[in-house]
This record gives structure tokens, sequence and C-alpha cells, in this order.
């Protein structure tokens, strides 16, 4: 059975102040859960996060990556400093990302064999726009999203990752996808990794719904067979809707 995994993506949002109130307030509300809950702050909130989640059951995660070791990348952060401060995941190909950075498949792919080798678990994001699903190719989007930043993987590092199915169009929007919608891409998504992987690296593999997740849509999303968690943005700022998310999706 695949564990299901709620990751709070913050965005740019919280300075260190606010991030240590909220895991104060976190570490205080959220008992002992077979959820994974994880954290993904901003880079210069993670290592004092990192601190305030010792001894904790909740993870850390970073948002975004370089490729690269180390060297002469202005502005960039690598999986070695990413590793040496105790994150475990690592968002990366975030829709914002490749919507206001010039992300590709292709840079998405170097990040996750990068954050593979390194340690790191990549939780790898797809999903189509608004454009792309009123003109019925959300399956040919996803997929080559899908195939383009796992090239070159072995199934045993596939079955380990997690893939966020996040609908552009749902995101920060309010509006969310039906969980029959979502079901149907997620288990679409599975279907292409079996394709190409194999039924094992599939069956381990966990994709999660991302695009306005919130307590009152997490039961119906969750209980879907092939959504195995949630990447929450905006509702992920506040403990009490973040705790209620992964309380509600059991
Ligand atoms: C999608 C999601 C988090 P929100 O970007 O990755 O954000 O829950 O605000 O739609």
């Amino acid at each position: 059975m695949r564990q299901l995994i709620i990751a709070g993506n913050w965005k740019m949002h919280k300075n260190i102040h606010e991030a240590m109130e909220f895991l104060q307030e976190l570490r205080g509300k959220l008992g002992s859960t077979p959820v994974e809950a994880v954290v993904c702050p901003p880079f210069t909130a993670l290592a004092p996060v990192a601190e305030a989640l010792k001894g904790s059951n909740i993870a850390l995660g970073a948002q975004n990556m370089h490729w690269e070791k180390q060297g002469a990348y202005t502005g960039e952060v690598s999986p070695l400093m990413l590793r040496e401060i105790g994150c475990k995941y690592v968002i990366l190909g975030h829709s914002e990302r490749r919507q206001y950075f010039g992300e590709t498949d292709e840079s998405v792919n170097k990040k996750v064999k990068a954050a593979l080798e390194h340690g790191l678990v990549p939780i790898i994001c797809v999903g189509e726009t608004l454009d792309q699903r009123e003109a019925g190719i959300t399956e040919q989007v996803v997929a080559t999203q899908t195939t383009g930043a796992l090239e070159g993987l072995t199934p045993g590092q596939v079955a380990g990752l997690v893939i966020a199915y996040e609908p552009v169009w749902a995101i920060g929007t309010g509006k969310t996808a039906s969980e029959k919608d979502a079901q149907q891409v997620n288990r679409y998504i599975r279907k292409v990794i079996a394709d190409q992987y194999g039924a094992a690296a599939a069956e381990a593999v966990r994709i999660q719904y991302g695009g306005s997740v919130k307590p009152g849509n997490a039961r119906a999303l969750m209980s879907q067979p092939d959504i195995d968690g949630a990447l929450v943005g905006g509702a992920s700022l506040q403990v009490d809707d973040f705790v209620g998310i992964i309380e509600n999706s059991l």
C-alpha cells in the first residue's frame, strides 16, 4: 500500500519568524498520523525549519534546486546544499517555474537525476493548462511531461519518487478538478509509467493531486484509488487548514 503524502508548498511566503510560529503551532496540533506530512518553505527558511522539525514526524522539502553539485551558477542552490540541511524532498518542475522561469522537461529531467543521485526524493509536477484541457490534449501533455521528466531512470528509481498532477487552471484559483477528473488523470499517469517502467514501479510510485486542495475537498480527492496525497499551496499556509487536510485525507 502506498503511504499518503501531503506536502505544503509555501511558495514565496513566510519569513523565518512566521515559519517558526507556524511550526510550533503545527507540532502542537498534528498528532501521530499514518500520513506523511512535508513542509516546503522558501530557501531562506529551510535551515531554521530543519532545526524546528527535529524529533517530529514532519519531513522537509525544498521548492527547487539546480542540477549541478556546485559551480558558477549565481543565485542557484545545489542538491548537496539541500541534503546538508536535512531536506528529504524537492519539488521539481512546478508549473510556476515552467511558466515564469523557463523550466522545460529537459531541465526537469536533469534535476530529477541530480536529486536522486544525491539522495533527495523529487516531487515532480505535471499538468495541463486550461487551453490544453479545452483542446482535449490533457493526456498527451501529462504523458510528455512525465516521460520527459523520467527519461533515463531505472524502474527502481521511478518506484521511489513522487509525481504531483497539478492542472494549471486549478492552481490558486479556487477551482479544483473534480475527484473524478483528477482520478482519471492520475490513473492515466500510472498507466504511462506502467507501460515504460513496468507494473511494479507503477504500483509503487506515489501520485499526488495539487490545485486548490482544502480541508473540504481533501477526503473526496484522497479516497480515489490513484490519488496518493496532495501538493497544497494556499491552504498549507494556515495550520488549521493544513492539519485539516491531513486529518481529512484518511
Ligand atoms: C498548486 C498548489 C501547490 P494551490 O500550485 O503546489 O497551490 O493549492 O494554492 O492551488
